[in-house]
């Protein structure tokens, strides 16, 4: 058997991470605290990210001092693991759209921005469909929110449930699609074949044979995102309420000693 690329690691574990409410705030980028946690987690074992977002988003928010996210975790797994790297090297993946079909794609995305045009909310932005590799994001007041209307938005979503409302629509209306629709966080949710979920990263980390695999997440409720990999029988999961809390179960966990 050929020898692992993580043989410097002392433990042959593995820690993955939600990005959003876990590493960072959302959509905010990662501190400088944070990352020196990592990096000491790193040199003890094998760490990973696992976001719902497009992997220009999560590079994005992972980047600091101009360190690239892929060079600071060993996987960064995009779009629950559709978009796919290993020690910065990309790894196969397949396409929502071609799991849908053109023509059963164009169905679902003329109702849903019917449904957005007949919604009346407060505001509306623009990119109301994002269309991304392993899924597409819908957000009834649009991902060109700003930081405040992001915030707005969430706030009116909490008290009305345009979201929830609109998934059940479209669960009940497209339930012969095969599809997941899963509202992770402040202003849209995701819809991505069934069993694309967080779970989905895990096939790429089997030739490992990791001795445990944790991660951490804040949704790992049912109906949240970080749910289905949080319950896996694979993982060790452990809920967080935010960036703070994960530092401190992180210390606690594995590394007692850090100053
Ligand atoms: O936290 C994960 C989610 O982050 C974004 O959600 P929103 O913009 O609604 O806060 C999106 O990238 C979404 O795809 C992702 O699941």
């Amino acid at each position: 058997m050929a020898a692992s690329v993580f043989a410097d690691r002392p433990q042959k574990k593995l820690v993955l991470f939600d990005v959003d409410d876990t590493l960072t705030r959302p959509r905010q980028t990662v501190s400088p605290e944070m990352i020196r946690l990592l990096r000491a987690l790193r040199k003890k074992m094998v760490i990973g990210v696992v976001g719902g977002s497009d992997f220009v988003k999560i590079s994005e928010q992972l980047t600091v001092q101009g360190s690239a996210a892929i060079d600071e975790f060993d996987y960064t797994f995009a779009e629950n693991g559709l978009t796919a790297y290993k020690m910065a090297v990309p790894l196969p993946s397949q396409s929502f759209i071609k799991f849908v079909g053109e023509e059963r794609y164009k169905t679902l995305a003329k109702f849903i921005l019917h449904y957005i045009a007949d919604l009346d909310i407060p505001i509306k932005r623009g990119t109301f469909i994002e269309f991304r590799n392993g899924m597409i994001n819908v957000s009834p007041i649009g991902r060109n929110a700003t930081l405040q209307e992001r915030l707005d938005f969430a706030a009116y979503d909490k008290q009305h449930e345009v979201r929830r409302a609109f998934v059940e629509v479209l669960r009940e209306k497209f339930a012969d699609y095969g599809l997941t629709f899963s509202i992770g966080g402040q202003i849209s949710f995701d819809v991505f074949p069934n069993g694309w979920d967080k779970t989905y990263c895990l096939r790429h980390v089997e030739d490992e044979q990791f001795e445990e695999i944790h991660f951490f997440g804040d949704k790992t409720y049912k109906g949240g995102n970080d749910y289905e990999i949080y319950s896996d029988p694979r993982t060790i999961g452990h809920a967080v309420s935010g960036p703070p809390d994960t530092a401190r179960m992180l210390k606690e966990i594995f590394l007692p000693d850090f100053q």
